[in-house]
């Protein structure tokens, strides 16, 4: 079989604009086995990332043995990345959760359903009763299924009447989020993938889709390999892959410092009004806000916007040049933009650019304010985080309303006399001790939120009784009071919606390990246990399986703009993932949205009323209403801001986090799988080969990074980025493979501080120092094949595939990241999980 960690987007199939993107099937089995020794495929899709590649799953003996990509699927095309591949699958067997855990004496020790259960309600009892609903925080993911966000939404909403319920989301795209709201009126993606097949010309803002979208940039590929290829250009302080396309197709990269997009954008924006590039005619017609705008950004000359995030002025008009010059233009945007501290400012200027010239809603034109995790999108919908279902609006009492006759509650049972809160908030008040029931499903927050050694601390507290509900005892679950084994995708069945809209349905596979059950059998039997009623006494949750709550958040759909009312589960069986709306006008959903100029910013239909883009102050329904906005977007800006912590004598470095193609986020199932766990075992600390040669620090050496709250410590890579910027993986959690703890992950050193419009954290940017501990005993554990490259190859071993063998059946490979027993830290200055 193919090598698809050396080769990461395989084998080219170029074609040329307007042409489909031809299918090309990718399959990977277990060693030794062909598809003829598969005895059932079971339809799905992967949840390695927001992609949403249609797959069938292989089973063989009660046991998921491999995968392949579905050839008539619109996402993919039949194609699968190194995660899908290698990832999705292969953590099945390991190490899993297989009962529930109660601490005893501080210790976690098993237990069974009932009684973890009778823990979770007597306290939930008990503080509903002592001081109400306030008490109770969840805090979700972007990773489970819908129809479990929205049975733990109407649970939180309507059962409990908590404000409080937020997902690991926030730290993900709620900029994108924002970012349609403040333009569009409401969250929805306007673009679609098939722009790719006809765009002339492809932005990139802070998103290294190389890596971090295999699949879609392997669509990208295609198009460059093709004829009339597009021109790239990239956004990105770091030579990713993206940014050497950008080159190679005569685009530009444009490497800003870290923390100066909306300085960066400002400059575009102003570009294209000053060269006389706007389309007058769609600006009058369908925008709003026009001379604000143009004044705003009119002190952003190339030279100024140069100077503030030490690029090249050429660079930057010869990238306003393409954007205003092009006919078809589709533009992406990701955490680069996201996880700063000017996120929704930012992310609306790529919004404005395309709406100044009417590059929006046509073949070839899309916008792409992208989703990172496969469910996130259904987060947002479902009312799982901070909105209502269906895309409603908090402070629109009629929205409410209709919430509450569909689920035939008070209205006032339904949080919404103040915005919903946060994730960031969340922390802060089980923080203050305001809340004291914390509900963690499907999120490793001891790894992935910021500044860890505070959350740490949080989480430890006695006062917090706080749940874990995951397939994998990990460093969260470490701290729980109760710890409730999940089944993982493949063992359970439900919908999820990708970054363009696309719903897909993942069939039950095989049977979860042990006594582990499916998220929403565990809520529905919280519901039980809970006794949650409507108004006539009848129970609240009204269905008992997923395809019945497919079915009830269908009829929540209804009429808004993320409508399902034409989706069933046996219409997702027919064949290909279906993008909404869906319903009697678009029975086989839609492929772009805004294709007739309106958007969905009337007072009485749009989701929220806005903000100020630079301060975070709401716009009121009455603001809101005298500005008439009747279908038209609003052109938003707000003035660059430098970001809360820049370098100085004692921190003189910028450090930026994310990821490599190898790995998920904490690693929970990619650690577990051989060849992407040896593809990059380790941490490593990314520096430009200027600045190693300044701190004496060569290929190898063992480095600190140290930021006001933590530190790190890793090998060097003697990269390829600017200098002036360190890079960190933030996949690697504190405990090693032989379950030591270490200052190793990247979020010991970030801050906690937000966006103030989608209140995103800041994961982007940070002051550090680095100094050099000790020699190398050898290159970094960084891969070769993507951004994180060495500069010099010389002595690197290129990182490749390892033979085909199985995790369990190769025993003398090194354990994936274990669970450590009630393991008290010593290592890190470190709360001591509760005793
Ligand atoms: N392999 C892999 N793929 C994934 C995931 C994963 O963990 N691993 N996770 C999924 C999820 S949940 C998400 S959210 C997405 C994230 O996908 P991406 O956003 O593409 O990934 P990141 O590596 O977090 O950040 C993207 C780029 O932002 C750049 N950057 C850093 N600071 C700045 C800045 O100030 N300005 C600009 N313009 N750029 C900056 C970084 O150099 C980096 O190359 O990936 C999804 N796909
Ligand atoms: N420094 C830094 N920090 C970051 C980022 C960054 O770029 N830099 N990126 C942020 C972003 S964009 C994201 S999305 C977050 C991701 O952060 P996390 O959400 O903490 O990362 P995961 O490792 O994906 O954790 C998901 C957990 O859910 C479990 N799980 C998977 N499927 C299921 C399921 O069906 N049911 C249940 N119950 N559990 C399941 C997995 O085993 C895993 O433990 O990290 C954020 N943190
Ligand atoms: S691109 Fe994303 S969804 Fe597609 S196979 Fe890779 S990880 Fe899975
Ligand atoms: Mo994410």
């Amino acid at each position: 079989m193919a090598d698809r960690i050396a080769d990461i987007w395989g084998t080219r199939t170029p074609h040329a604009k307007d042409t489909p993107w031809p299918v090309r099937v990718d399959l990977h089995l277990d060693a030794g086995l062909a598809e003829s020794d598969v005895d059932r495929w079971v339809q799905s899709a992967c949840v390695l990332c927001s992609n949403g590649c249609g797959c069938d799953i292989a089973v063989k003996n009660g046991r998921m043995v491999g995968v392949r990509g579905r050839a008539g699927d619109v996402v993919n095309h039949g194609r699968l990345g190194p995660k899908g591949l290698y990832g999705s699958w292969q953590w099945a067997g390991r190490d899993r959760l297989t009962r529930p855990l109660v601490r005893e004496g501080g210790r976690l020790v098993e237990t069974d359903w009932d009684t973890a259960m009778d823990r979770v309600v007597r306290r939930s009892r008990e503080l509903l009763a002592e001081t109400g609903p306030l008490s109770h925080g969840f805090y979700t993911s972007g990773q489970l299924f819908l129809e479990e966000y929205y049975t733990l939404g109407v649970i939180g909403k309507a059962g409990l009447g908590t404000p409080h319920m937020d997902g690991n989301t926030r730290l993900c795209t709620a900029t994108a989020a924002a970012a349609m709201k403040e333009s569009f009126g409401s969250d929805g993606q306007p673009g679609s993938y098939t722009d790719i097949d006809s765009c002339d010309a492809l932005f990139l803002f802070g998103h290294n889709m190389a890596e971090t979208q295999t699949v879609l940039w392997a669509r990208v590929l295609d198009r460059l390999a093709g004829p009339d290829r597009p021109v790239v250009v990239a956004v990105d302080p770091r030579r990713t892959k993206v940014a050497e396309a950008a080159s190679e197709s005569g685009g530009v990269h444009l490497a800003p410092l870290p923390g100066t997009n909306q300085a960066l954008m400002n400059g575009l924006v102003r570009e294209v009004i000053a060269n006389g590039w706007v389309d007058r005619d769609y600006v009058e017609a369908h925008t709003l806000g026009f001379d604000e705008l143009a004044a705003t950004v009119e002190p952003y000359t190339p030279e100024h916007v140069a100077g503030v995030c030490r690029v090249d002025p050429a660079d930057l008009r010869r990238a306003a040049r393409i954007f205003g010059t092009g006919e078809r233009v589709l533009s992406t945007v990701l955490q680069g933009f996201y996880q700063s501290h000017q996120a929704t400012a930012a992310a609306c200027q790529v919004n404005n650019l395309h709406l100044l010239r009417g590059l929006i809603g046509r073949r070839g034109c899309g916008i792409l304010q992208m989703n990172g995790q496969p469910t996130a999108q259904n987060t947002r919908e479902c009312g799982a985080d901070g909105d209502l279902p269906g895309f409603r609006n908090w402070d629109n009492p009629e929205h409410v309303r209709e919430l509450a006759r569909l689920w035939n509650v008070d209205p006032l049972t339904i949080p919404h006399w103040a915005p919903p809160t946060h994730a960031m908030q969340i922390w802060r008040y089980a923080e203050q001790g305001s809340i004291r029931f914390l509900w963690i499903s499907a999120t490793n927050p001891a790894v992935s939120l910021p500044q860890l050694p505070r959350v740490r601390e949080i989480l430890a507290k006695k006062d917090l009784f706080v749940v874990v509900q995951d397939g994998f005892r990990t460093e969260t679950a470490e701290y729980a009071d109760v710890v409730l084994p999940a089944a993982l995708w493949g063992e359970k069945q439900g919908t999820f919606t990708n970054v363009n809209r696309t719903v897909h349905l993942s069939d039950k596979a095989v049977e979860p390990p042990g006594e582990a059950r499916a998220d929403l059998d565990i809520f529905l039997d919280y519901t039980r246990r809970m006794d949650f009623r409507d108004r006539d006494g009848a129970p609240l949750i009204k269905w008992s399986d997923p395809e019945g709550a497919f079915e009830a958040w269908r009829e929540c759909s209804r009429g808004r703009l993320c409508d399902y009312t034409g989706l069933s589960y046996a219409k997702l069986r027919a064949g290909s993932g279906i993008p909404w709306p869906c319903n009697e006008e678009h029975p086989d959903g839609c492929d772009r949205l805004y294709t007739d100029g309106v958007f969905p910013t009337h007072p009485e239909v749009c989701e929220d009323y806005g903000h100020d883009l630079l301060t975070g102050g709401t716009t009121s329904a009455e603001q809101y209403k005298a500005r008439r906005p009747d279908g038209r977007a609003f052109l938003k800006t707000a003035h660059y801001a430098p970001p809360p912590e820049q370098p100085d004598d004692e921190y003189p470095l910028l450090c930026t986090t994310g990821r490599t193609v190898y790995h998920f986020h904490t690693r929970t199932k990619t650690g577990r799988s051989r060849q992407l766990r040896r593809a990059a075992p380790e941490p490593w600390v990314e520096l430009s080969a200027a600045d190693a040669a300044a701190l004496g620090v060569a290929e190898g050496d063992l480095v600190r990074v140290e930021s006001p709250r933590g530190r790190v410590e890793a090998p060097a890579r003697v990269g390829r980025g600017r200098d002036g910027v360190v890079f960190l993986p933030f996949h690697y959690g504190y405990w090693d493979t032989e379950g030591d703890q270490h200052a190793r992950a990247a979020n010991e050193l970030t801050p906690t501080e937000w966006d103030p419009v989608s209140k995103q954290p800041l994961f982007k940017i940070s002051a550090v120092r680095v100094t050099r501990l000790a020699g190398a005993t050898g290159p970094a554990p960084a891969p070769t094949t993507a951004a994180s490259a060495p500069q010099d190859s010389v002595g690197v071993v290129p990182t490749r595939g390892d033979d085909d063998v199985r995790e369990d059946v190769a025993p003398t490979d090194p354990p994936a990241p274990p669970p450590v027993p009630d393991r008290t830290p010593n290592v890190l200055p470190h709360a001591a999980p509760k005793g």
